[in-house]
């Protein structure tokens, strides 16, 4: 037999085999690489591979909760390829297979990487469909993505939003880069936008937000939500984005206040050479993962 190269098994964190084992995880991650409409920039397929290598080198202990949220158990599940013949085919697929996928994985929490952002509406509308009550969406976003269709896409990164008002409410938190019509969509749809240049001054905006987030809550992360000067590695960047800690002294906030019950995160287009984005995404999911582990 002809020797392979080893290969380790591609797992958030770099986890053994007892802490990834789907049956007493808490946490399941599911790698969607699919680029179709990216407007500018691409590169986002190659972004779930980025996160699941940077979480290799990410320290296991968390020092502002001092213990080790990996021993919740996080189960890494392979790539799931979407065909490329048509955005509509892919995102009815996504959505079918988003659904199977969350009544398998039973109580556990599900954690979608992207890819690009026009994955996040069918991962709404399955999650929206098994949700009690109104779905609650968390965008944290430079852009509202509230266009009807874009550049001839119906499914389009650029609409997402606009594709699930009919399932859920929005809270949009970031934006600093939205069309006129979006404008309009937001006075005249349950969305509550948190403009960025609002978030500098104080914290006011976090109480806004959360007051208008209802039980249950999906988040759907776009990293351009950052400022640039820490994630440069996306599509879209715009300057003004959010920072480190101010980001997840909110997203701590949100955990213990409400029900998450899903999240991606999407739009990292990893840039050769340049890891610290990356590292930046993969650090984001793990914090996020230890919020989790310490909810109700
Ligand atoms: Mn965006």
């Amino acid at each position: 037999m002809q020797d392979l190269p080893f290969e380790a098994p591609r797992r958030f964190m770099g986890l053994d085999d007892r802490s990834a084992r789907f049956e007493d995880a808490r946490a399941v991650i599911l790698p969607i690489p699919y680029e179709s409409t990216t407007s500018w920039g691409g590169g986002t397929r190659r972004g779930p591979d980025a996160i699941l290598d940077a979480s290799r080198y990410i320290e296991l202990y968390d020092e502002a909760f001092d213990d080790e949220p990996w021993t919740m158990g996080i189960h890494t599940l392979p790539s799931l390829e979407l065909t490329r013949e048509g955005s509509t085919a892919a995102m009815e697929a996504l959505e079918r297979h988003y659904g199977r996928f969350l009544d398998q994985i039973g109580s556990r929490f599900p954690v979608a990487l992207g890819g690009e952002h026009s994955i996040s509406a069918p991962l709404i509308r399955a999650t929206a469909q098994r949700t009690e009550g109104r779905l609650s969406v968390l965008q944290l976003d430079a852009h509202a993505d509230l266009r009807d269709g874009y550049e001839g896409a119906p499914w389009s990164h650029a609409s997402f939003a606009y594709r699930t008002l009919d399932v859920a409410d929005f809270v949009q938190v970031g934006l600093r880069a939205v069309s006129p019509e979006e404008v309009e969509v937001i006075r005249n749809h349950a969305v509550t936008p948190i403009w960025a240049y609002r978030m500098w001054e104080d914290d006011r905006w976090m109480d806004e937000a959360l007051e208008a987030l209802g039980e249950r809550v999906y988040i759907t992360f776009d990293v351009d939500y950052f400022d640039p000067s820490l994630m440069p590695s996306t599509g879209t960047p715009e300057p003004g984005g959010g920072d480190w800690y101010r980001t997840l002294r909110f997203l701590q906030r949100v955990f213990e206040a409400r029900e998450v019950v899903g999240l991606d995160v999407v739009e990292l287009a990893p840039t050769p050479g340049l890891h610290a984005p990356d590292f930046l995404v993969a650090k984001l999911v793990y914090k996020l993962l230890g919020f989790h582990a310490r909810s109700r």
